[in-house]
């Protein structure tokens, strides 16, 4: 393909209650996915190639199996005690209102303690308490002990929740139903979120040649620009997650996406972050369901989809993000049954969804934003199980495989992974589609997008028809 730096979502020792974000083991790898002697050499043959490799940290929540945890819990004189952030309460309520992101309450009553302990995620997932000085050392240990390995950087998870506002106040009504989740205003974006990156960053990343990116949620561009500007030392770069819905909607409405804000946005981001801040372009990952089929789910209009969203992502400004099978022009699977699902939130979320409304109904909300969309196993070919394994796989591979693998990409001149990688190699060959300044024109002009990329004498002009019909000159 000609990318650069391979990021791996969690491979590490996980009980896998949600797809190894819930880490038992930060220094052991999965048994799914082998032993630290085949990382070790994924690590080697990924530098062989002169390419780079970066990891996922998962560190605002551990999974309940952590031996933190598991201290915390049972040990009373345990040094891990308040690792996690643990409340009373007096009437047999959770201390506070916060909503979990995969349903319910965001707490767990645990007897033994007589207390309740956060999890923004999963029941399993329980959220660190970053105010604990030891609990921070600790986690910049185990970063170290990463970077000494010498992978090239991180990927943060959710790590703009790391600091929650003090006492763990109510979150507010309206906010809540809104968002749909309670008590995010407290820690989206919480009080020392500042103070602990650049702990961080000093303790860890400043110290070797690495990069890291955040994942940050609900952040936008003013705060974002406060996480990224180089002076200020936090982080390098960030992924934003504003556009990848249309104002007003969220993951789980079934609306057509209209390009036209996506333009609206990355003239806004690329005029505006700041010089000093540097953006990530992308339009999957492995949370979101297919960017094409968010556009326009016709057939008809597949691959040239993906050939526009290709050419947005490598001919604009900041450092793109390739999710696996974006290359391929992947749409969303054709799942039918909820037991069809693995991901933990699409679950939770159907079986909330069931108090409210019938089976079916339930059904296509989960479709519209299920995140198993982007989960089906890579593929490779158009053989058995599409070439990914000669087991069955963990979840069903998308239909579409025969037609839509990389074998046979590979072999069509006009296929989607060879305009990926004659883009690649194009953007890779001269420094203007990197470093070039991006100017947009005839940006009033709806369904249509176009920009110079220019750098001293030379010049890229690009010109994207965001509809369905054909333009003629404008
Ligand atoms: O994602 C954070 C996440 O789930 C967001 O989608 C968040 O819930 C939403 O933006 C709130 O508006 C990360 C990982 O990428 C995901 O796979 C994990 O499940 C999650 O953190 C927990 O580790």
């Amino acid at each position: 393909m000609g990318v650069d730096i391979i990021w791996l979502s969690p491979v590490y020792d996980s009980p896998n209650d949600d797809n190894g974000y819930d880490i038992r083991d930060y220094q052991k790898i999965m048994d799914d996915f082998g032993t630290m002697e085949d990382f070790d050499r994924l690590l080697e043959q990924v530098h062989s190639r002169g390419m780079k490799l970066i990891m996922d940290l998962v560190i605002n929540h551990t999974s309940d199996e952590h031996h933190w945890f598991q201290e915390s819990l049972n040990n009373p004189n345990s040094p891990y005690r308040d690792y996690y952030l643990w409340k009373k309460s007096s009437d047999g309520n959770p201390p506070n209102n916060w909503t979990s992101f995969f349903s319910g309450s965001a707490w767990n009553y645990y007897e033994k303690r007589d207390e309740w302990a956060l999890h923004l995620f999963s029941k399993k997932q329980m959220d660190l308490n970053w105010e604990n000085e030891n609990l921070r050392a600790d986690i910049y240990k185990m970063i170290n002990w990463w970077l000494d390995k010498g992978i090239d950087g991180f990927r943060l998870d959710v790590i703009n929740y790391i600091s929650k506002q003090q006492g763990l106040p109510d979150g507010n009504e309206s906010i809540g139903k809104m968002m749909g989740y309670f008590g995010i205003e407290h820690y989206f974006y919480g009080p020392r979120l500042h103070e602990y990156l650049r702990e961080m960053r000093q303790e860890t990343f400043d110290n070797y040649d690495v990069f890291t990116v955040g994942e940050t949620p609900g952040t936008g561009m003013e705060m974002s620009r406060l996480l990224t500007s180089e002076y200020r030392k936090e982080l390098n770069m960030v992924f934003s997650f504003d556009h990848l819905e249309n104002p007003g909607k969220v993951r789980f409405d079934d609306y057509r996406y209209d390009l036209n804000y996506l333009k609206e946005y990355l003239i806004n981001w690329t005029e505006n972050y700041g010089n000093d801040c540097w953006m990530t372009l992308f339009f999957e990952n492995h949370d979101n369901p297919r960017m094409i089929s968010k556009i326009n789910p016709n057939p008809e209009y597949r691959n040239v989809l993906g050939k526009l969203l290709a050419m947005i992502q490598l001919t604009s400004k900041g450092t793109p993000f390739i999710y696996q099978g974006q290359e391929l022009g992947m749409v969303n699977a054709s799942f039918d049954s909820i037991s069809q699902f693995r991901d933990v939130e699409s679950i939770n979320l159907y079986n909330e969804l069931l108090s409210e409304t019938n089976s079916s109904d339930a059904l296509k909300k989960v479709l519209c934003g299920s995140r198993d969309h982007a989960r089906t196993p890579v593929q490779w070919t158009s053989g058995m199980n599409a070439g990914f394994s000669s087991a069955e796989p963990w979840i069903r591979i998308n239909e579409d495989y025969r037609e839509y693998n990389i074998e046979d990409q590979l072999k069509s001149p006009l296929s989607i992974i060879n305009f990926y990688k004659s883009l690649i190699a194009i953007r890779k060959s001269n420094h203007t589609l990197i470093d070039g300044d991006f100017i947009p024109v005839k940006e009033k002009i709806k369904n249509i997008f176009c920009y110079y990329r220019i750098l001293g004498k030379e010049k890229y002009y690009v010109e994207l028809n965001l509809s369905e019909t054909q333009k003629s000159d404008q």
